[in-house]
């Protein structure tokens, strides 16, 4: 735990969110300004600062983050038109929150990418 890490504080329960799913190992809650119907974060419960790290440093809980990132398709009713699952990595990837996520994206068309 990092306590300068805003997602961190939110797996403490000291940051409120919308959660959807938790499982021992991760937590999935709702994007605080959702790009698209669907927008929803899933994260590592323990901190990596990004996905290369998380993949580098644990590749079981990367796998564990996808499985629920699946989870949470599933949920939101995302499997049969599809959806976008996208880990910004970095200055360059326009990453803004330094502890791995992943986004779930979905609920309409998306085009070929992110704006
Ligand atoms: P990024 O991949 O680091 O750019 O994504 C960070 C996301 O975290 C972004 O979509 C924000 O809207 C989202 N977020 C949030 O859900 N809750 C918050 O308190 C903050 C950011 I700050």
């Amino acid at each position: 735990m990092s306590t300068d890490c805003l997602f961190c504080r939110i797996v403490a329960g000291e940051i409120p969110a919308t959660v959807v799913r938790e499982t021992p190992t991760t937590l999935a809650f709702r994007d605080i300004d959702p790009k698209a119907p669907v927008h929803v974060l899933v994260i590592p419960k323990e901190h990596y600062a990004d996905v290369a790290t998380l993949g580098q440093g644990d590749p079981a809980l990367a796998g564990e983050v996808l499985a629920t990132a699946a989870a949470v398709a599933e949920d939101e009713g995302l499997l049969g038109d599809g959806f976008r699952l996208m880990f910004n990595t970095g200055p360059y990837g326009g990453q803004e929150v330094f502890h791995a996520h992943a986004h779930v994206l979905g609920g309409a068309p998306l085009g070929p990418m992110l704006a």
